[in-house]
């Protein structure tokens, strides 16, 4: 497989609800999304890097930079054997993985493409339908959390995961548990809280949820070992894992007992699998977490969800709670039962609607082989 071109656009689209976390309130989503073309075909793939550097320290700006000046000078015009050979030709390239992560997958979608094979089967998927859940943001108030919750069961979802901060935590959390019972439900901090709030965070064991995402800061391990001994709930990791070897850590220090695999965190295809795989072997479940991708990134989700040890629903959506219209036709949907079929045809298996992303592109460039060469 070689790529012989690869365009970047960043693009703006208007989200159906504005979305809020710990660390703020989105109405609008920013995302670049990159195309590989090589041999007659091409391959998307969605960058999960955002406008600030608050879920991470990547935004729009450092993945252009770091895309344009770094990873397409080791892509463009080389051959590789397999699209799991494009990460570690990365190696000099310290950090950046969204960036990285964004061609890499758009080159795993290129040779599912040039094979004609589905996206799930190259990357050693096993199922045909992926078990949805859903996040629900920070609302402005408890009723309409609980508007929120009823519609989403309503609609099927497995499981509800609620954001929480100092604040917003133990009555919203009462609150479901008072008016939907025993129903899957998890939270999540985004980073929210500090090694001190330990107390507080253990009242949260009296709700039976089903695991904390990310209580502590981004790149804590220590102070999530220390309080996933205080805590029944299992302490499921987001924000820290942020390579494979930090996941290796973080398990043997015993920081979580659960990690939620999001490829742009890690770099891609190739290092889920390896994170997927180490989970595996350590009795860690995983599920596949959520970026608020449009249907390019939602629908490389839904093919990396297939192998076996997603065992658990994660936030792998319909397109509708997202985006009205999507940039995929179909939308992603939901059946009655909360499981979400996985595209069959080639690659992600899905139509780009190229009208739409014209529509919402801020900018673009294209860079070629030749011009890359050093
Ligand atoms: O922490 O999982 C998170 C959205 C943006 C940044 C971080 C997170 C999220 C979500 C939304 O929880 C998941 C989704 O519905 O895509
Ligand atoms: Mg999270």
């Amino acid at each position: 497989m070689k790529i012989d071109r690869l365009e970047l656009r960043l693009l703006k689209l208007p989200l159906v609800h504005f979305f809020e976390t710990s660390f703020g309130r989105i109405d609008e989503k920013h995302f670049i999304i990159v195309r590989v073309d090589g041999d007659g075909a091409s391959g998307y793939g969605e960058c999960v890097a955002e406008l600030d550097p608050y879920y991470s320290s990547e935004t729009n700006d450092t993945v252009w930079h770091i895309i344009t000046d770094f990873v397409a000078p080791r892509v463009l015009g080389v051959e590789f054997a397999h699209p799991r050979d494009v990460f570690p030709a990365l190696k000099a390239i310290r950090g950046h993985n969204m960036a990285k992560a964004a061609v890499e997958m758009a080159a795993w979608d290129l040779f599912a493409r040039q094979r004609g094979e589905p996206l799930a089967r190259v990357l050693g998927g096993t199922r045909d339908r992926i078990a949805s859940g859903v996040s629900i943001g920070i609302q402005p108030s408890v009723e309409m959390l609980l508007q929120n919750v009823e519609r989403e069961l309503g609609a099927g979802y497995r499981r509800i995961k609620m954001k929480i901060k100092p604040g917003w935590d133990l009555l919203p959390v009462e609150a479901v548990r008072a008016r939907f019972g025993a129903i899957p439900l998890m939270v999540d901090a985004n980073a929210a809280y500090t090694a001190a709030d330990a107390d507080h965070l253990a009242r949260l064991d009296a709700f039976d949820l089903m695991m904390i995402e990310q209580p502590l800061d981004y790149d804590d391990v220590a102070d999530h070992a220390a309080l996933q001994r205080r805590l029944k709930t299992p302490i499921c990791l987001d924000e820290s894992i942020k390579t494979v070897g930090i996941a290796r850590e973080a398990i043997a220090a015993g920081a979580c007992r659960i990690i939620n695999i999001k490829p742009g965190r890690v770099g891609g295809f190739a290092e889920s699998i390896r994170l997927h795989d180490l989970c595996a072997e350590h009795g860690i479940p995983v599920w596949h977490g959520g970026m608020l991708e449009s249907g390019i990134g939602r629908s490389a989700n839904i093919h990396l969800s297939t192998l076996p040890n997603f065992s658990l629903p994660g936030d792998v959506a319909a397109s509708r709670r997202y985006f009205d219209p999507d940039l995929i036709e179909p939308p992603v949907e939901v059946a009655a039962d909360g499981t979400i079929p996985v595209p069959t045809a080639p690659g992600l298996g899905v139509t780009i609607r190229q009208d739409r992303v014209d529509d919402a592109t801020l900018k673009k460039a294209t860079l070629e082989a030749e011009a890359q060469a050093r």
